[in-house]
């Protein structure tokens, strides 16, 4: 190589997005006992007492209330296995998924 000579240098750009979080909220019904909706919350979402309780009664006034953040196939795994529970007893409790803007 002379002192002409120039040598390309190709620069790569990794791109990496974060994957998209999505919530789940908890819809209010009139039959779900609140007991009941705060046990799932407890065993589905691992809350506490005082904030399964918190969620239910937000979601009991306003009609909704996200329960938490997680990768959509979490999301969805995690509202399913709810929903799951509150039919094998017969309650109509629904929660559903959506991706955070
Ligand atoms: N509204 C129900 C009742 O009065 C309790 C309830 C709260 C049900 C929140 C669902 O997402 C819910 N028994």
């Amino acid at each position: 190589m002379n002192d002409t000579t120039t040598t390309p240098r190709i620069q790569l750009e990794v791109k990496v997005e974060r994957p998209k979080l999505h919530k789940v909220i908890l819809v209010n019904d009139d039959f779900t006992p609140r007991e009941f909706v705060i046990t799932v919350l407890r065993a589905e979402f691992r809350l506490s007492e005082e904030q399964a309780r918190r969620v239910m009664m937000t979601a009991h006034q306003r009609g909704v209330c996200v329960v938490a953040v997680f990768t959509r196939d979490v999301a969805e795994a995690k509202a399913t296995n709810a929903i799951d529970l509150a039919r094998k007893q017969g309650y109509p409790l629904l929660f559903t998924t959506e991706p955070e803007e």
